[in-house]
């Protein structure tokens, strides 16, 4: 049977007369059995990638893909009158991550499987995702993400675990997908529920009563943990998680006739970030159980278990009381007072070393260290940081624990998926072996004189802007022009991210447009995020960029140069439109706070010119591409480590040094935005920056200003920024997560 064929026997009807609904419901099935005819990778030692995010996007344009059917696929569709895009929308996505690091789980079992590697994802079935962010009066509100309700790719297995939480047992129930390589076999990410979880309690947008355990376990992706019973759900989630994965472990090796001694040959466990920490001494208790003395158990779990860090800020490096341990899991108390005191006796009591502090609270990240034996950052700079600074202490007796594993992104989802004009060009000019090896990209330097080549990715960077102008207008009714600048700042609203810097130079652009310095181009700035309910600041931003936007696009004599969209509910999908048309790529984070950050090169891949800060991989891309072919600015994270270790940051200097900062701060709490927007918000925010300010933005405002001037003024020189685009999309071959796996691979796992 042809393709078309199989897709018309499964929808009983022609395509033509068939509904994209329809369609969808075919291809997912066609997907099915296809997968179904695809072996399992096969080894002798196996990686469980434990991670409480997977935010995997929608699965069937990838699968599509990886399977080679999607360019068929998309020509059947066509000459049926159907578009594949119409189709692969009908698919909700599913919303399991907040962002880099649950999106870097999703990409990494990309990786896996398409390297043939045997390695299964394990998390959370949540039957609400991250939640969907909708605009009214200039302000964020939140509503739940159902996305279990339509056709999704998940197996019911009728696997099941008793898991204990606070006395008593619990049955959780297993649900696969598969995780279908690039022109590779398959492997399986497996997602735990509970049945008793009742989606009828949720009220008022997002809220629930977070004491019931039984009808809330799995309800949400990371509830509010901003009080006791939040922190409380939490932990009962990471439990819930990690005992069912460390039972699935110990089933498949026993089933395997594997010698549990010997655990560390047959298995490794990455343990992303702590969220999943407890797996440590619940596989040591499951290990006793079977018969093996404690320090022997922890010896095995030592050698199976490695730790990723994904984070400097304190805030995020989880120390729960011991008390809230004691209620959920009484039975992991003694194994996790035990590892303390092994820390206590190897250490002669070094507080620094030990797991639990004295005001009595586990420090997960420590316990990680303690009991893995791998330690990696997510990017050069952030590893040194982690060495030398925030996990100083450690490294000083573990140093041969620690490594570096830089970020990658799949290429098959941010180019193939996302920017078909740019694959087709690439195909043409070089081949496809990029898609298997991405070092190849590097061929395309041959084109750096080659007009035709240059005048090509131009006008496939246009195309893209055409398309997303298009999408804006549909979504969020506003007016972009695709001749302007697209200057894109999208992903999650965080201080430190400092959107808030991007929105200052909006204002002091205004400013000066209404001063009559016109720029040689209209400029579109493009905002994309969502903010954590409880974060006020976070979303007191988004109240600033709303209520610009308002202004700006309405003002006749600005809007022709300059403006600005915030598109709502930013998400995978919503990543895939934007990135393509992306031509200045705002990576702007206070130097040594963003750990790595990925959306940087999904930016890069796609042709943009990076605008950052020397953060995160940004300091890769900068070595990877030369100075000529990105703008960094800004302060060095050994500058600001300094301000911050002598508490001599202070943004009131700043606000009084500069009449012009001082003009644009005040802008915020102005007349002009005030009339558009809430007064009390706008000002809080005015406040802050002037008095707090702990992510420094007034301190690189002006280099900031000075730098996108620059940008600005060199896009004008065409001829120059195509080549610009051009190293950029050539030397992102670094960046594809087959790279970062291989080298997990190499250094940590050691599959066979
Ligand atoms: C912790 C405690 C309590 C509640 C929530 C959390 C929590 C939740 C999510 C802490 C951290 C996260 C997510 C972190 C994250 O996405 N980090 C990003 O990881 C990317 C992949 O490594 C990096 O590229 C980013 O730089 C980093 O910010």
């Amino acid at each position: 049977m042809t393709l078309q064929e199989e897709l018309v026997s499964l929808l009983g009807k022609d395509i033509a007369e068939a509904a994209e609904s329809e369609i969808y419901e075919a291809c997912l099935e066609l997907v099915r059995q296809r997968a179904a005819n695809i072996p399992y990778v096969q080894g002798s030692k196996k990686v469980y990638y434990i991670s409480a995010e997977f935010l995997t996007g929608k699965q069937l344009g990838k699968n599509l893909i990886n399977l080679g059917l999607y360019d068929e696929m998309s020509r059947i569709l066509r000459i049926n009158g159907k578009s594949i895009d119409a189709v692969e929308n009908v698919e909700k996505e599913p919303s399991l991550g907040n962002g880099g690091l649950g999106r870097l789980a999703a990409c990494f079992l990309d990786s896996i499987a398409t390297l043939n590697l045997p390695g299964d994802g394990v998390g959370l079935r949540y039957h609400y995702g991250l939640f969907k962010q909708q605009f009214r009066d200039h302000k964020q509100y939140e509503i739940p993400d159902e996305w279990l309700d339509c056709g999704n790719m998940l197996r019911d297995t009728g696997i099941s675990f008793p898991i204990q939480l606070a006395g008593k047992v619990y049955h959780s129930r297993l649900y696969d997908m598969d995780v279908i390589g690039y022109k590779g076999n398959k492997n399986t990410l497996h997602l735990f529920d509970l049945d008793s979880v009742d989606e009828s309690i949720v009220h008022d947008g997002i809220q629930f009563d977070k004491t019931n355990i039984e009808k809330n376990l799995t309800l949400f992706l990371y509830p509010d943990d901003s009080d006791r019973d939040g922190q409380l759900l939490r932990i009962y989630q990471q439990y819930f998680m990690v005992s069912n994965a460390a039972q699935l472990i110990i089933k498949n090796e026993k089933e395997a006739g594997h010698d549990l001694h010997r655990l560390d040959q047959y298995v490794a466990v990455q343990i992303n970030d702590t969220h999943p920490s407890m797996v440590i001494p619940e596989l040591i208790r499951l290990l006793m159980a079977e018969g093996i003395p404690m320090k022997r158990a922890a010896d095995i779990v030592n050698n199976v278990c490695a730790y990723t860090n994904h984070t400097i800020l304190a805030e995020a490096l989880e120390k729960w009381p011991l008390d809230y341990l004691a209620e959920v899991v009484p039975h992991l108390l003694p194994i996790i007072e035990g590892l303390d005191y092994a820390a206590y006796c190897a250490f002669s009591g070094n507080p620094d070393l030990m797991i639990i502090d004295e005001n009595n609270r586990v420090h997960m990240a420590k316990m990680d260290m303690h009991y893995s034996r791998s330690i990696n950052g997510v990017a050069a700079l952030h590893t040194e940081i982690l060495k030398n600074q925030e996990l100083k202490p450690f490294y000083n007796v573990y140093p041969q624990r620690f490594n570096n594993k830089t970020n990658g992104i799949t290429f098959r989802r941010f180019l193939m998926h996302s920017n078909p004009r740019l694959t087709n060009l690439i195909d043409t000019l070089i081949g496809e072996g990029w898609k298997q090896d991405a070092s190849h990209l590097e061929e395309l330097l041959r084109y750096y004189n080659d007009e035709n080549v240059l005048n090509q990715l131009e006008d496939i960077k246009y195309q893209n802007k055409v398309r997303l102008a298009a999408y804006v207008k549909e979504r969020e009714n506003i007016d972009i022009d695709p001749n302007s600048v697209f200057d894109v700042q999208i992903k999650r609203m965080h201080e430190y991210k400092r959107q808030q810097m991007n929105a200052l130079w909006i204002i002091y652009k205004y400013m000066l447009i209404k001063n009559g310095a016109l720029p040689p181009r209209p400029i579109t700035v493009i905002f994309g995020g969502k903010a954590a309910p409880a974060y006020k600041m976070a979303k007191n931003v988004i109240h600033l960029i709303l209520c610009l936007q308002e202004l700006i696009n309405n003002d006749p004599e600005v809007s022709k140069y300059l403006r600005v969209v915030m598109i709502s509910n930013y998400n995978v999908g919503k990543a895939e439109k934007i990135v393509p048309a992306c031509d200045i790529s705002e990576q702007i984070s206070l130097a040594s706070k963003e750990a790595s950050g990925t959306g940087n090169m999904k930016f890069m891949l796609n042709g943009a010119v990076t605008l950052g800060t020397a953060d995160g991989a940004n300091v890769e891309i900068r070595n990877l591409v030369g100075n000529d072919n990105i703008y960094i600015f800004g302060r060095s994270s050994d500058e600001v480590i300094g301000l911050y270790n002598t508490s001599s940051y202070h943004a009131t200097d700043f606000y009084y040094r500069s009449n012009s900062i001082h003009k644009c701060v005040d802008f915020i709490a102005g007349e002009e935005l005030c009339a558009i927007g809430d007064k009390a918000l706008l000002s809080e925010l005015r406040d802050n920056l002037i008095n707090k300010d702990w992510f420094m933005t007034l301190l690189d405002l002006e280099s900031y200003c000075a730098a996108k001037e620059t940008a600005l003024m060199d896009y004008e020189n065409r001829a120059w920024w195509k080549r610009k685009s051009l190293v950029n999309i050539a030397k992102s071959g670094f960046f594809s997560s087959d790279r970062t796996i291989k080298e997990y691979n190499n250094d940590i796992w050691h599959l066979r």
